[in-house]
C-alpha cells in the first residue's frame, strides 16, 4: 500500500511539473534550426579545388581546368577522418575566389567538366554530398561570392550567374544544412581576360533576395556571413572567440565583408537578433593544402585548446582540413584530429558532479521542474532557474573532497535566451570559501581551465543577469593526458 502511494505521489509530482510553464523567455532567443547547429559543437572546413594544384590560397582566375586532376580523391575518407574528430557537419569550397567549380555547372566552361578527372565526367559536389549522408554527416557548400575569373564580376550580369549557381547547388544535391558566404570581396583578377581591379560597394551583392534563394531550397539551412543572418565570423581566423561571448547582435551594426571585427568577437549582450558565433581556423598555416606546410600542422593540444576557446565560450568550432593533390586528406592531419578527440573524450568521460546533491538560494515556483539538482542530473533539458525577480543567486554542489578537477563546464538553457552576466565558483577549503574562478557570459557552453583543487563543496555565484537566470548543466572534470592549461 505504501509503495503504490510512493508511486502515486511520484507520478503526481512529475505530472504537475511537466504541467508548469517554462520561465519567462528573453526577447532574442535561438531559433529551433540554431538551438540544433550549436548543440553540434564542432563542424569541418574542406578547402579543396584549384588552388590545391596551383599551390595558391587566391587564385587570380585564369587558371586551366587541365591541371585539376586529383587522382585518388575519396570524400569517404574525408567524412571518416572528420567523425572520428567529432565534426557534425562538412562544408565544401564548391567555388573559391578563383572561380572554379567542383561541380559541372551549366553556366560555365570554368569547371570541373573541362578538367582530365574522371574525363571531364566528374562531379566533386555529388561525391561529397553522397559520401555525408552515407556517414551521416551534415554537408555544407561554400560558393564564393567574389569570382576572379567571370567576365561580368561587378556587373548585373553576373549576380544572375551567381543566383544560378545557387540554383544548382541547392537544388541538385539533396539536403544542405549550411551555406557558407565569405566576405573577401572585389580586387583584381582575370575577369574574362579583362585583368582588372574591379571593386564593389556594400549593395552590389542582392543579400536579401541570396538569403531568400537559400530558405527557398533549402528550408533547414543556415546561412554564415559575416552578417549572419544565422551564424557570424568571429571576427578571426584563429579560431578564438572573445572571453566574453554573446549570442545576440545588432544586425544593424554589421555587413557582408565590412564588419567590425572585435564587436563581431564578443557579440552584442544589447542585440536585438540570435546569431551563432563560428570560430574558423585551419589544421595548417593555409586553408588549401600546400606540401611545404606537411610539418606544420597544429598539434592535439593546439586543437583542444581551440576547443575550449571555442564551444567553451560559446561558439561553434569550425576546422579546416585541406585534402592533398591526390583528394585526400594528409596522414598527419588525420591522426592530430583523431588524438584531439580521444584526448577531450577522455577528459569529459567523468564527471565528479554527476548526481550529486544541489541547493539553491532561490528556486522559481519552488517546483520540481526548476529545482537545483536538474543542473547535475546529465540530462541537457532539464535545469535549475532561480524566482523571476532574482538577478542574483548562487547553488552550493556537494562532491567527494577526495577527488581533484581542473575542469569547470557550466551551461545555460539557451532556447529562454543568453542570460548570465557575471558569475564566480569557488570551492570549500578548510580554510572557507575559495574563489577558483569566474567570469562573464556562460551561453550554451562554458568551460573554465584551472589548477586542480579538491573540496567538499562547490558554490556558484551568479551576480549579474539580463533575466532570472537559469543553469541546465554543471560539471567539473580533471584534465587528461594531452590536454593542458595554456
Ligand atoms: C576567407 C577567404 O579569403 C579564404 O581564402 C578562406 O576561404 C577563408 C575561410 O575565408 O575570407
Amino acid at each position: 500500500m505504501k509503495c503504490l502511494f510512493a508511486i502515486f505521489a511520484l507520478l503526481l509530482l512529475s505530472y504537475t511539473s511537466n504541467c508548469q510553464p517554462d520561465i519567462k523567455p528573453n526577447s532574442v532567443v535561438p531559433s529551433p534550426k540554431q538551438l540544433n547547429y550549436q548543440a553540434l559543437e564542432m563542424v569541418g572546413f574542406v578547402h579543396f579545388n584549384m588552388n590545391t594544384f596551383t599551390d595558391k590560397e587566391w587564385g587570380y582566375g585564369d587558371e586551366s581546368p587541365t591541371i585539376f586532376d586529383p587522382k585518388k580523391l575519396d570524400c569517404e575518407q574525408w567524412v571518416r577522418a572528420a567523425k572520428d574528430a567529432g565534426i557534425k557537419e562538412l562544408i565544401l569550397t564548391a567555388k573559391h575566389h578563383d572561380g572554379f567549380c567542383l561541380w559541372p555547372s551549366a553556366y560555365t566552361e570554368h569547371s570541373i567538366k573541362n578538367s582530365p578527372y574522371k574525363n571531364g565526367k566528374g562531379d566533386i559536389v555529388k561525391e561529397f554530398t553522397e559520401a555525408c549522408a552515407k556517414y551521416g554527416m551534415k554537408a555544407g557548400l561554400y560558393l564564393s561570392p567574389w569570382d576572379r575569373n567571370h567576365a561580368g564580376y561587378a556587373t548585373p550580369a553576373y549576380i544572375t550567374y551567381y543566383k544560378n549557381q545557387l540554383h544548382e547547388l541547392l537544388s541538385n544535391y539533396g539536403k544542405i544544412s549550411e551555406v557558407w558566404f565569405d566576405g573577401a570581396n572585389g580586387g583584381d583578377g582575370f575577369y574574362g581576360g579583362a585583368k582588372e581591379t574591379r571593386k564593389i560597394d556594400k549593395s552590389y551583392y542582392p543579400w536579401k533576395e541570396i538569403r531568400e534563394i537559400v530558405y527557398k531550397l533549402q528550408p533547414e539551412a543556415l546561412i554564415f556571413s559575416d552578417a549572419g543572418p544565422d551564424i557570424h565570423w568571429i571576427g578571426n581566423e584563429r579560431g578564438i572567440a572573445g572571453e566574453t561571448f554573446w549570442s545576440m547582435l545588432d544586425r544593424n551594426k554589421v555587413a557582408v565583408g565590412d564588419a567590425d571585427t572585435d564587436y563581431l568577437n564578443t557579440g552584442d549582450f544589447y542585440g536585438t537578433s540570435w546569431v551563432i558565433g563560428q570560430c574558423d581556423v585551419s589544421i595548417r598555416p593555409g586553408w588549401f593544402y600546400h606540401a611545404k606546410e606537411d610539418d606544420n600542422f597544429r598539434t592535439p593540444a593546439q586543437l583542444v585548446d581551440l576547443y575550449y576557446k571555442s564551444v567553451g565560450r560559446n561558439a561553434v568550432f569550425l576546422l579546416n582540413i585541406p585534402p592533398n593533390r591526390d583528394g585526400l586528406f594528409a596522414d598527419k592531419d588525420v591522426a592530430a584530429m583523431k588524438k584531439f578527440r580521444e584526448i577531450l573524450d577522455n577528459t569529459f568521460r567523468d564527471n565528479l558532479a554527476l548526481n550529486a546533491k544541489v541547493t539553491a538560494s532561490s528556486v522559481h515556483s519552488g517546483s520540481a521542474k526548476f529545482a537545483p539538482g536538474n543542473i547535475t542530473d546529465g540530462d541537457l533539458n532539464s535545469y535549475w532557474a532561480a524566482a523571476d525577480n532574482k538577478c542574483q543567486a548562487s547553488l552550493e554542489i556537494a562532491i567527494d573532497s577526495t577527488k581533484k578537477f581542473d575542469r569547470i563546464l557550466l551551461q545555460e538553457p539557451v532556447r529562454f535566451g543568453q542570460r548570465i552576466a557575471s558569475f564566480d565558483v569557488q570551492v570549500m577549503r578548510p580554510g572557507g570559501w575559495q574563489t577558483i574562478a569566474s567570469g562573464t557570459s556562460i551561453g550554451y557552453k562554458r568551460l573554465l581551465k584551472i589548477t586542480p583543487v579538491a573540496g567538499k563543496k562547490v558554490r556558484i555565484n551568479i551576480w549579474d543577469a539580463n533575466n532570472s537566470p537559469a543553469i541546465s548543466n554543471f560539471g567539473l572534470y580533471k584534465a587528461a593526458g594531452g590536454d593542458v592549461n595554456q
